[in-house]
């Protein structure tokens, strides 16, 4: 057993389709325990200092307005590899490649509206919890 923690968030356009429950549940029945979790409605400078990685990529400027678009539902998930199983839960980052029964072939609209983003490291999902959560709100 690593039990770890992972940054995870529910993307505008899951919110807009009312799936965070849904969503939700994928990752309690999956052993994945959501300690920490706010809906916000994130500013394009935020949105644009989380995916600061990616500001080189042709598709950067899109995404920050993306995740701008509306609520999303930023989480602390918690459990046994928690950042590698939240990836498989997820599933590939287009939901047409995404593999049968992972919340982006079930929900994701698009390579963009993929509903959900999962930590890719440890060394990442630390920071990334830290962009979003002090210590005080993490609740194991
Ligand atoms: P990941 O979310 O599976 O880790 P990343 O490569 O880290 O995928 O990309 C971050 C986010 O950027 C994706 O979840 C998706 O919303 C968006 N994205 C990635 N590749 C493309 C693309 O080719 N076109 C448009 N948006 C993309
Ligand atoms: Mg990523």
């Amino acid at each position: 057993m690593t039990i770890q923690r992972t940054l995870s968030i529910i993307k505008p356009d899951a919110t807009r389709r009312n799936l965070t429950g849904k969503i939700n549940a994928r990752f309690e029945e999956n052993g994945l325990r959501i300690i920490a979790q706010k809906r916000i409605h994130m500013s394009l400078k935020q949105a644009e200092g989380f995916y600061a990685v990616h500001s080189e990529r042709a598709f950067f400027s899109d995404l920050c307005e993306f995740m701008c678009s509306g609520p999303v539902v930023v989480q602390v998930l918690e459990g046994d590899n928690a950042v590698a199983t939240n990836r498989t839960i997820m599933g590939a980052t287009n939901p047409a490649n995404a593999d049968e029964g992972t919340i982006r072939k079930d929900f994701g609209e698009s390579i963009e509206a993929n509903s959900v983003h999962g930590s890719d490291s440890t060394e990442n999902a630390a920071t990334e919890i830290g962009f979003f959560f002090s210590q005080t709100e993490l609740v194991g």
